[in-house]
């Protein structure tokens, strides 16, 4: 029976998957702003199919393109004509969708029956997700306890790990992964994070002061709906699953749906854009989920929000040009934190305010988390650098998320060290 329901699945999981044969992945390295402006052109031409990993800002800044094989031919002869210079970042995407394929099953053969069993060096289904949570409570139940703080538009249960070792209403560190359903890395990041803790309580002294401070929140995939979809049918899925009215295209941005300088410029109202902005402010369940607890909570001290690629640390703001009250103490920090993360294996991370380093972006989590008063709030944007983007190869979770903890914890630490 269970071999039949897997061979159903996987039947399934063949035929009803988005494929991405001949999709390439260009990097492209603007020279002016007239290579910048008629990249921002090819990107309005909505029959090619374009999907921009990263968006025309600057020259700074290079731009990752999912070209699909339709289209590779007449953007490639765009590209040559005007003479704008580019690099094949991916060769072929299926090809290393394949491969990440082919790692996972192998793991699933033998579920794990503890959270010392489990696969800390493979990506993980929602449900593969959902069963480590629940160990890791049933494992330690006098540290670790899980919250549901609401429910997905399609109706999918809001879970946040909490880490407290007492206390009544003790300050709380937030932190968040897979907000954007398709940066696999963060929930594979979060999931090895959670374990750390439990690990460490009582034996890393640093570690230890913070839990005796703080309670820690944790929430694995903030976007269930468009995780559980990226497994199912689209692996290069980013926003939520909403349907809209009026419009074929599915999903909102939720990192462009928070009330702080909702629908300014940098977010779209266009329903089929990867920047959607939403209805509404909060119109995205999984994002007035955050917004109530936060509130009800009442004394978060920081707020850590974790995507990927690109290696950057940002801090607000993401919508206007002008400095938060707090940047030189945040830029500082920054520097500390990223300078510990390098330390590890050598990633170089960039840092700054949203605006600065990587464009204008209106409604985002952490302009809103800062002006609710949270001062410690960082976007983490994980590896790489532009080889693999998105799909980062599995052997590269456990390094990825050593390091990024590593920064999280001076982040955490700065934070029980400077109380406001
Ligand atoms: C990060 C913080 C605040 C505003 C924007 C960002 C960049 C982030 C985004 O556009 O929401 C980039 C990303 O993580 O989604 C990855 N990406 O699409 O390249
Ligand atoms: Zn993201």
């Amino acid at each position: 029976m269970r071999g039949l329901l897997v061979l159903a699945a996987l039947l399934l999981a063949a035929f009803c998957k988005e494929r991405f044969e001949g999709h390439q992945v260009l990097r492209i390295t603007a020279k002016n702003d007239a290579e910048i402006g008629l990249l921002k052109e090819l990107s309005k031409q909505e029959d090619l199919g374009l999907d921009f990993w990263t968006d025309p800002v600057d020259q700074s800044l290079p731009v990752d393109i999912r070209v699909p094989f339709h289209s590779l031919q007449g953007v490639r002869a765009f590209l040559g004509y005007h003479e704008i210079h580019y690099e094949i970042m991916i060769q072929d995407l299926q090809d290393l969708l394949d491969k990440e394929q082919r790692e996972m099953m192998r793991a699933r053969v033998l579920q794990p029956r503890s959270t010392d069993d489990y696969d800390y060096e493979n990506y993980h289904t929602l449900s593969e997700i959902n069963s480590f949570m629940d160990m890791l409570v049933q494992e330690n139940p006098k540290l670790v306890s899980k919250l549901v703080i609401g429910q997905s538009y399609e109706g999918r249960a809001l879970n946040v790990l909490k880490f407290s070792t007492g206390g009544t209403k003790r300050p709380g560190i937030w932190i968040d992964t897979g907000i954007h359903a398709r940066e696999w890395i963060t929930p594979a990041s979060g999931t090895w994070f959670a374990k750390k803790i439990v690990t460490e309580y009582g034996h890393d002294p640093a570690l230890t002061a913070i839990l005796d401070k703080f309670d820690i929140f944790l929430e694995l995939v903030t976007n269930p709906d468009g995780y559980e979809y990226t497994h199912s049918s689209n692996r290069m899925w980013r926003k939520t699953r909403r349907i809209n009215s009026g419009s074929s295209c599915i999903g909102v941005d939720p990192n462009r749906n928070w009330g702080t300088g909702y629908g300014g410029a940098g977010s779209s109202s266009n329903p089929c854009s990867e920047t959607y902005r939403g209805p509404g402010a909060y119109s995205e369940p999984e994002v007035k989920a955050i917004v109530d607890f936060t509130k009800s909570h009442g004394n978060l001290k920081a707020f850590l929000t974790i995507h990927s690629y690109s290696q950057m640390m940002l801090y607000p703001y993401g919508d206007t040009h002008k400095p938060c009250v707090d940047e030189a103490e945040l830029d500082e920090l920054a520097l500390k934190a990223s300078t510990a993360l390098e330390s590890l294996y050598g990633t170089k991370y960039t840092y700054g305010s949203t605006f600065n380093t990587i464009y204008q972006a209106s409604g985002v989590t952490t302009d809103w988390a800062y002006d609710e008063g949270i001062k410690y709030s960082y976007t983490f944007e994980l590896r790489d650098d532009g080889h693999y983007g998105f799909v980062l190869p599995a052997d590269q979770i456990i390094p990825t998320a050593q390091e990024t903890w590593l920064a999280l914890m001076v982040i955490m630490e700065h934070t029980k060290n400077n109380p406001y």
